[in-house]
């Protein structure tokens, strides 16, 4: 059984402002207090967000000794097989979003897809749980707009609402449709349920 504080309190590792940012205001929301734990917890190579994820926690919850969370996403190209997908942190890094747009050119089909996985880990029970989120876009022939992070500004909605870029949205704009957002909103209910 959790404390009244362990319920309203929830410790996330990451060395992501942005994502820290995004994930207060959704617990914000809820009246979850969020504090951010600024560790780089260790990510095995794998194909699978959920899997990166889940071991990520494990290891932050171990060396913090808190129950935790941890979020893995990436960006998933339909056209370039999925590319980057768990890599996208190294290819942003590295090729950057001229890079995308690069490997994108005269290419029609811009389909794509943003996941997210939200790890949990409570290091006294053992408990490990993962969420996950997915939005699907559309990688635009240019970058535009200065919010955000990473992919954010070649990343379009799909649909009618999907005018804008992720870049182009104030914070709470794209909590109303992200994958980060989506996969938080599965833990926090989840969360609040568990005892
Ligand atoms: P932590 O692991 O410390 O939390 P990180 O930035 O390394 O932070 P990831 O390993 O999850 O996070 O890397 C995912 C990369 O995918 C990230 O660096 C961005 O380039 C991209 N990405 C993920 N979510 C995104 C979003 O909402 N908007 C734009 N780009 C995003």
């Amino acid at each position: 059984m959790k404390t009244p504080l362990e319920k309203k309190l929830i410790f996330f590792a990451t060395t992501n402002f942005h994502k820290f940012n995004e994930a207060r205001a959704v617990f914000t929301k809820h009246g979850i207090a969020v504090a951010m734990i600024r560790i780089k917890s260790l990510e095995i190579q794998e194909n699978d967000l959920e899997a990166i994820a889940k071991f990520s926690a494990m290891d932050a919850a171990k060396k913090c000794g808190l129950p935790i969370i941890v979020e893995d996403a990436g960006l998933f190209i339909k056209a370039l097989n999925g590319f980057p997908g768990p890599y996208s942190s190294y290819i942003y890094k590295t090729l950057g979003i001229k890079g995308v747009l690069k490997l994108m050119e005269g290419i029609e089909n811009r389909e794509a897809e943003f996941r997210s996985v939200v790890a949990y880990c409570e290091p006294k029970t053992n408990i490990l749980e993962a969420f996950c989120g997915k939005i699907k876009g559309k990688i635009t022939e240019k970058a535009r707009g200065k919010s955000g992070f990473g992919f954010d500004p070649i990343f379009q909605l799909l649909g009618s609402k999907g005018l804008k870029t992720f870049a182009e949205m104030s914070i709470e704009e794209k909590n109303q449709y992200s994958h980060r957002a989506k996969a938080l909103h599965a833990f926090i209910k989840w969360f609040l349920r568990s005892r």
